[in-house]
């Protein structure tokens, strides 16, 4: 459970470092599948539905960028989604109605882990109110030096920025383009088992790894049940099969006065943001991909 302080400062900020969240037991087998997956990645030599490669990988140094929707990919994943130990972070934050909304692991292999340049989730999935966000499972302790998520803070109570270029959804901002300062970026510093939490409209982004330590971070996001997706239900029965705590509901809560950018035209169901921003014309980190 969250201190009434740290329930504040996510609502004041954006975002939340929590530490010893995950007993290392859990992130020591984590690991484990995580290297298993790898060694399996020798056999890919492109992007897949589960492999996101880094633009240096081979059969003899498989490099992932992105293990994509590990929760569909190894059962350890999708009962660590469930595990009390994460969702009583979270009922503090979007009540005790939660449905599961997607996830991800991101690699950032030592000298090698590509950035992700500037961005807010909800570009990616507006919803009817925002009351959604993402945890990172900290897999590596997680450093400015490793490419630790870098947030700006109270960013989430600004407007939904747009994450198009020439007409096309990017999966990042222009920061010329837009009225942020990019300096006041705090970096979420946490340990192997810490998790971050960060709000879908939160301005986030990393840098490369630059050190000698892999930064392996497990992305889990999750939205209030009352929270609908602007883009449609089409299968209410999985909709509901989302729910991890509480009870679903048929009525939507909607934001007042939310502005919101359909990302036009929608982002593709294949592929990652790390695909998306390679079409970036104006970049942030050190261009690598
Ligand atoms: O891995 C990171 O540092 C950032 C992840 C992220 O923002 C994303 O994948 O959407």
């Amino acid at each position: 459970m969250l201190t009434d302080e740290q329930v504040k400062f996510y609502h004041e900020n954006g975002y939340l470092g929590l530490e010893n969240v995950v007993p290392l037991a859990q992130i020591e087998e984590a690991r484990r599948v995580v290297e298993e997956l790898v060694e399996q990645s020798r056999t890919v030599t492109e992007h897949t539905a589960v492999y996101d490669l880094e633009p240096e990988h081979t059969a003899e140094r498989p490099l992932l960028r992105r293990i994509k929707s590990p929760t569909n990919v190894h059962p350890f994943f999708d009962q660590l989604m469930r595990s009390d130990a994460i969702l009583d972070c979270l009922e503090p934050l979007i009540g005790p109605n939660i449905r599961f909304q997607g996830d991800k692991l991101n690699m950032k292999t030592a000298a090698i882990g590509s950035p992700v340049e500037w961005h807010q989730d909800v570009a990616f999935y507006p919803h009817t109110n925002d009351d959604l966000l993402a945890v990172g499972v900290a897999l590596d302790d997680c450093t400015l030096e490793n490419g630790c998520l870098l947030v700006i803070p109270g960013s989430h109570r600004g407007p939904t920025l747009d994450h198009h270029q020439e007409g096309y959804f990017v999966g990042a901002i222009s920061p010329s383009r837009e009225d942020v300062d990019l300096t006041q970026a705090v970096p979420v510093e946490v340990r192997a088992g810490g998790i971050s939490i960060h709000h879908v409209a939160a301005l986030h982004g990393s840098a490369p790894n630059t050190s000698s330590q892999p930064r392996r971070l497990l992305l889990y996001q999750y939205a209030a049940a009352d929270a609908w997706p602007l883009s449609g239900t089409p299968d209410y029965a999985a909709f509901d099969g989302m729910m991890v705590r509480g009870e679903p509901t048929r009525e939507f809560r909607q934001l007042p006065h939310a502005a919101v950018r359909i990302p036009s035209p929608p982002p593709p169901r294949v592929g990652s943001i790390f695909e998306l921003q390679t079409q970036l014309k104006e970049t942030v980190f050190a261009d690598r991909k």
